[in-house]
């Protein structure tokens, strides 16, 4: 699957902007335009803009509604792609169904086969969470439960493009690379109809250093994506009747002993869990908040974050690229629980495994060429220690590695341990979430050292496999201090991440650590969060909390 760009062959209209918007019934069609709606930004979460509690906290089924116009030529053919739409949705031209998305979280791309002089474009979306739902959630007497610890934000979240095609054009590109000291091999796989395609590739001097028909090649003195440090080449395909610009970077990845190497080097894991999530816009995606975030994660000497707990838009990635971050790229499988048969339609079952399946395929589709991506993640703290969870993700890491060809992980949820999960088997690098001194123990920093150290120890002995510490953090309200150090102050969440940073630095298996969070993010109303998750390291405004600093300073030298 390509992104939409605009070139000679190719053209791309925004359809973002001022939208409508109504809660409709169950049955809805838009056979007719709706007239009672109201006005809604493209992309954002409509819950970060309504007023009203009931209309913000609303499950069920929503319409976003335009109209629009484009120059339409014969000889060309036409798509629609949503970045996301949050979570299912059904898509309608004119009032025809036209596609439908399966997953909030991920693209849909549809053809407009039967584009009109003007157009109505109705997009029903649907943000209830069910057993069999990417992330899981239960309706219960008609309310919304849901599993995991951030907003259920529902809208348009990214995106909106009508694009143009040739009749005849490029389908899919898929970038190889095989690097080996001063050899490189780069092979390019090329869906769609043609009869003549050329090869070109850019250095990042705008140089030509390869012009072939062939679609292996080798590039002469190539240089290598470094994290930290990297290095873009641009592939150019062109063929009789269509064109495709794509980056790529050169590099290797492998696990290795209790090494993760990239480039032959080991690497250790500095930076974050995060969210998409800001105000006004929550979910919705905006360019200049993540090259905050990235500006931010750079200032703080992070080299890494995990694109926790969804797919994050394709812009993060391109950054990440660019700014060379190693990313864990994970799937929308969060809150896992109970399997069949024991659980009935409560549990996640053989539908829930193929929609899982589907998932991490179309991840590997949209996500492939990009060289940041150095491990992808199955699902994030899934019931891991029900017996029912071994064949289900026997077969979800099975399905993916028959794609992906980087290392794959699930990360255990904070209560699993290395006698009782029956996932961790399947990991090729262990990732494990700790909350210790804070859901267990909370507030006493004396425990972490000796508790850590046994927990990550258990999983190295049994598996030897390299281990990060996903996710560790402590609440923390900004201004407020302590002495001594106590819960929710900015002395305690400092004091906390460097006893876990302290510990890790004795245990040489630990190839990682990942703070939660890197800035606070909403959740749910809920007794146990003040106005959400408070662990960020950064405000949700990105302003640093003390613990920035000595982040900071760690991770300069390490
Ligand atoms: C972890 C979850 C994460 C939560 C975090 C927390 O993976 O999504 O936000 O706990 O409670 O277990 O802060």
């Amino acid at each position: 699957m390509l992104y939409p760009k605009m070139n000679s062959c190719r053209d791309v209209y925004s359809l973002n902007g001022v939208w409508n918007y109504a809660f409709v019934e169950e049955n809805y069609q838009p056979t007719a335009a709706k007239t009672d709606c109201n006005p809604m930004a493209v992309p954002a979460s409509y819950n970060e803009i309504v007023t009203d509690i009931k209309t913000k906290e609303y499950s069920g089924k929503v319409l976003y509604e335009r109209e629009f116009a484009i120059p339409k030529r014969e000889d060309r053919i036409y798509r629609l792609r949503i970045g996301s739409a949050s979570h299912k949705c059904e898509v309608y031209l004119n009032g025809e169904k036209v596609g439908a998305g399966i997953n909030g979280f991920y693209p849909v791309d549809v053809p407009l086969d039967n584009l009109k002089e003007n157009n109505r474009l109705s997009v029903i979306i649907d943000n209830r969470l069910t057993a069999q739902t990417f992330p899981n959630g239960r309706i219960i007497n008609g309310k919304q439960v849901i599993k995991h610890d951030f907003y259920n934000y529902t809208g348009i979240h990214r995106d909106v493009l009508v694009y143009s095609l040739p009749k005849k054009h490029i389908d899919d590109i898929i970038i190889r690379t095989v690097v080996d000291g001063d050899y490189s091999k780069v092979s390019v796989d090329v869906q769609g109809e043609y009869n003549e395609i050329c090869f070109r590739v850019l250095d990042e001097q705008g140089k030509e250093v390869v012009c072939t028909k062939d679609s292996v090649f080798q590039i002469p003195n190539p240089v290598c994506w470094e994290v930290l440090n990297s290095y873009l080449y641009t592939l150019i395909v062109e063929t009789d009747t269509d064109k495709y610009e794509e980056k790529f970077g050169i590099r290797k990845v492998e696990v290795k002993g209790n090494e993760f190497l990239v480039n032959d080097k080991p690497v250790y894991f500095k930076g974050f869990g995060m969210h998409e999530d800001f105000f006004t816009i929550g979910k919705g995606n905006h360019p200049a908040i993540t090259l905050r975030n990235f500006e931010l994660m750079k200032w703080i000497n992070a080299n890494s974050f995990r694109t926790s707990h969804y797919p994050y838009s394709e812009e993060w990635l391109d950054l990440a690229d660019r700014y060379g971050f190693l990313v864990i790229d994970e799937a929308p499988a969060v809150g896992l629980v109970l399997w069949e048969p024991c659980f009935g339609e409560n549990g996640a079952n053989d539908e829930s495994l193929a929609i899982h399946k589907e998932l991490m395929k179309r991840l590997y589709e949209r996500d492939k060429n990009h060289p940041c991506v150095v491990m992808v993640s199955v699902s994030n703290e899934p019931m891991s220690t029900e017996a029912n969870s071994e064949p289900y993700f026997r077969e979800v890491f099975a399905y993916t590695r028959k794609f992906w060809e980087v290392p794959v992980t699930m990360v255990e949820p904070s209560l699993g341990y290395a006698h009782n999960s029956y996932t961790s088997q399947f990991s090729d690098v262990i990732c494990v979430n700790r909350y210790i001194g804070w859901y267990t123990d909370h507030g006493d920093l004396s425990v972490i050292e000796k508790e850590l150290t046994k927990d990550l120890t258990d999983f190295y002995e049994k598996y030897h496999k390299p281990v990060i510490l996903s996710e560790f953090g402590a609440d923390t309200i900004e201004g407020n201090h302590t002495l001594p150090a106590e819960a929710f102050s900015e002395d305690f969440q400092a004091f906390y991440l460097a006893e876990n940073c302290k510990t890790l630095d004795k245990l040489d298996f630990c190839i990682g650590e990942h703070v939660w969070n890197f800035a606070d993010f909403r959740t749910e109303q809920n007794c146990g969060r003040v106005r959400g998750n408070r662990k960020g390291v950064f405000t949700k405004d990105r302003q640093p909390k003390m613990a920035a600093y000595y982040l900071k300073d760690r991770w300069k030298n390490k």
